[in-house]
């Protein structure tokens, strides 16, 4: 089959609407996380004067907000970074005065229109065994697993 020149042009004209059409997501459902302001505290991967085994234990800890702009909730299961040997989800919570870390294990739920702050004092990334210093002023990427959005990186700011 072949097309003049003018209906060609239609073909590609046609094609470049409905690309724009799922480009500017007019047609979404389901969910839509939005990672923002992601900052982890500083923090030395050997403390001074220790040895091995404590060098082991350095750890830090990643704040973050979810937003949830789709339709649909969606629940973060899993964290990956190359800089610590281990990602966790914990809670801090106090009892009897005392605060202290809870791994949350069934995953953080994020209901459509809906912000879930990790913040000092509550929900956040425990990094576990340091694989390097992370300084103010650097930067690294954290990988958050989703249950239906799937894998979303994102670029975390060292702060003091
Ligand atoms: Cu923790």
């Amino acid at each position: 089959m072949r097309f003049s020149l003018p209906s060609r042009l239609m073909l590609l004209l046609s094609w470049s609407v409905a690309l724009a059409g799922c480009v500017t997501g007019q047609i979404v459902s389901g969910p839509s996380i939005v990672v923002e302001g992601a900052w982890a505290r500083a923090a030395d991967a050997r403390p001074a004067g220790d040895s091995a085994p404590s060098q082991a234990q350095a750890m830090s800890a990643v704040y973050l907000t979810l937003r949830n702009d789709g339709t649909a909730s969606d629940r973060l299961v899993a964290v990956e970074t190359d800089v610590a040997k281990a990602a966790e989800l914990h809670q801090t919570q106090v009892v009897d005065g005392v605060a202290r870390m809870v791994p949350v294990t069934n995953g953080l739920t994020v209901e459509p229109g809906q912000r879930v702050e990790l913040a000092p004092g509550g929900y956040h990334i425990m990094l576990m065994g340091l694989r390097r210093s992370l300084r103010p002023g650097d930067a690294f990427t954290l990988t958050l697993v989703f249950e239906q959005s799937g894998r979303l990186s994102v670029e975390v700011e060292v702060r003091q």
